[in-house]
């Protein structure tokens, strides 16, 4: 079942010059690079994305993070594409995310409030038209 999912390299990932990189994962994995953009967000943008982290203790730092550079924002296309991002994505805790995928290959912590991870990935498709709405309009 063809799917779409609302991809982000996070600013860490664009500052890094990690972009490159990573869109070539999602290539390689035989997905599509639908649309693609650079862009910084605004906090209105970030609050609307983040909506179910409003509350919680890392809700404000990890806007903050969002808004400090970059990100390049991509619609996704394939079969599945929404569980199979997130699998090469890894979990969410760059640390410990599994070799072989785009966190645990390049992420680390860097001893601050906000997993510092990359990038992001829509986790249902539920979630990945509201996402792709509020980036691409
Ligand atoms: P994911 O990005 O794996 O879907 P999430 O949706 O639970 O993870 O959280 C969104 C982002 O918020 C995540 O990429 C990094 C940050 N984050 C999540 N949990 C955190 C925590 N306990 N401490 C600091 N940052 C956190
Ligand atoms: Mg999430």
């Amino acid at each position: 079942m063809t799917q779409r999912t609302l991809v982000l390299v996070k600013p860490d990932g664009v500052q890094r010059g990690l972009t490159g990189q990573i869109l070539a994962r999602i290539e390689a994995k035989g997905y599509t690079l639908a649309e693609l953009k650079r862009v910084t967000a605004t906090r209105e943008v970030l609050e609307q994305h983040y909506a179910e982290h409003q509350g919680k203790p890392f809700f404000e730092p990890l806007v903050e993070f969002m808004m400090s550079g970059p990100v390049v924002a991509a619609v996704v296309e394939g079969d599945r594409v929404i569980e199979g991002f997130r699998s090469l994505a890894g979990a969410t805790e760059p640390t410990t995310a599994a070799p072989g995928t785009i966190r645990g290959d390049l992420g680390r912590d860097w001893g601050e409030k906000v997993q510092k991870n990359l990038v992001h990935g829509s986790d249902s498709p539920e979630s990945a038209e509201r996402e792709i709405g509020i980036w691409f309009g």
